[in-house]
């Protein structure tokens, strides 16, 4: 082959591979995160999250591109409950251009550590189970979540506790976490101006095992309950070291508790009579979740209890990108906050001045023949002023 012709067929070639290459994924792709415990103790519940996003995401690519034609990416990424984990995630996130939003995280510990470096990333974070009350009074305009708070999930427990239950003393515990120690505060503090007795308040670490010289002291004290801010394998552990001590007085938890996890750990003989509080009310008894939760235990089996947080979570994120039609973060963000009367699969969605979900109600549960049973739906005490 002559020089010429070499020439001219290397240029053809190279007309012909720019004709027929697939464009690139980085132009026709943008990304929403979702970060949540995936492997550890909690990974149950954090799965369920992630499995969540997954749907939406797929749902949203269904309905057609995000904008031109831009396909939307779920990026998965592990915290495993740490707060300096989920400070890796996020400035992982921020890097990536094609980041538009994150679905997370779900321990208050994780989000309010990650929340400083979405704000400085101008990255809109939905988180759907953090709910620590402190995260959203930071300031960071990018934060926001579709959960209820602990200053409304405490005194409903605290209330329920005080005059349902009729109970005058207890001890409480926690685990020392932005959200155990923060909704044990919050209970012990609804539960004296309601008259009651705290015996003694105790923290405890994430991941430590034996709890029975604590439980002995406990059950000198004659308490009537046990109140437990923290997440469910330590439940789990409490539960069954108590009642190995003869100590058979009724626990109680919030969200963080109310994981089919904690039957399967405690077992369901020994969890019988726990009592739960959660947000909302279960998907399984909401019209507009009928589709959702169908299509979710079709392909993953049970629904976690943060699953269908995490689907209106990411929900409210893709749909603030197609109203954005663009990859500009802060042009999403806006989008983020002018959310109004979003209908999510658990109830419409609206923020407020702060980020935080309005008008979240609280409900208890109690188990029953290794099932959480629902007792009663509580609404929010103080309702939370809308936005603007
Ligand atoms: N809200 C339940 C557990 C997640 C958290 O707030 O830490």
């Amino acid at each position: 082959m002559t020089r010429r012709a070499l020439k001219a067929w290397l240029l053809s070639a190279v007309v012909f591979a720019t004709l027929t290459a697939p464009v690139s994924a980085k132009e026709d792709e943008v990304s929403i995160g979702v970060v949540a415990p995936l492997t550890g103790d909690q990974a149950y519940i954090g799965i369920g999250v992630q499995q969540g996003a997954q749907l939406a995401v797929e749902d949203a690519n269904v309905k057609g591109p995000v904008f031109g034609n831009t396909r939307l990416k779920l990026l998965s990424m592990d915290d495993q409950h740490n707060p300096t984990q989920a400070v890796l995630a996020a400035n992982k996130l921020i890097a990536n251009p094609d980041a538009l939003g994150v679905v997370g995280h779900f321990n208050s510990s994780c989000s309010k550590a990650a929340s400083s470096i979405y704000h400085e990333g101008r990255m809109a974070q939905v988180s759907p189970a953090s709910t620590n009350p402190d995260i959203s009074k930071q300031g960071f305009d990018t934060f926001f979540r579709v959960c209820a708070t602990d200053d409304v999930q405490a005194p409903a427990a605290a209330n329920f506790v005080a005059s349902k239950l009729g109970l005058k003393k207890i001890a409480v515990l926690d685990d020392q976490t932005t959200y155990g120690k923060g909704l044990a505060n919050e209970f012990e503090k609804k539960f004296k101006a309601l008259g009651g007795t705290v015996l003694r308040h105790d923290g405890i670490k994430q991941g430590e095992k034996d709890f029975t010289p604590l439980l002995t002291k406990i059950k000198s004290l004659g308490p009537e309950l046990i109140f437990y801010g923290g997440v469910y394998p330590e439940m789990a552990l409490l539960i069954k070291q108590s009642r190995k001590m003869g100590l058979e007085v009724p626990w109680m938890g919030g969200d963080g508790i109310y994981d089919v996890s904690l039957i399967r750990l405690a077992t369901p003989e020994l969890s019988e009579g726990t009592y739960a509080t959660m947000l909302g009310v279960d998907p399984h008894s909401l019209p507009e979740a009928k589709d959702f939760v169908a299509r979710y235990e079709a392909r993953y089996g049970e629904i976690g209890s943060f699953s269908a947080y995490a689907y209106d979570a990411a929900n409210v994120l893709i749909e603030a990108i197609r109203r954005a039609g663009t990859r500009d973060r802060e042009t999403v963000l806006n989008q983020v906050r002018s959310t109004k009367d979003f209908p999510g699969v658990l109830g419409v969605i609206n923020f407020d001045a702060k980020g935080d979900a309005i008008g979240k109600s609280i409900s208890i549960f109690k188990i029953e023949n290794g099932k959480f049973k629902f007792i009663e739906e509580v609404k929010p005490e103080v309702a939370n002023p809308p936005a603007g």
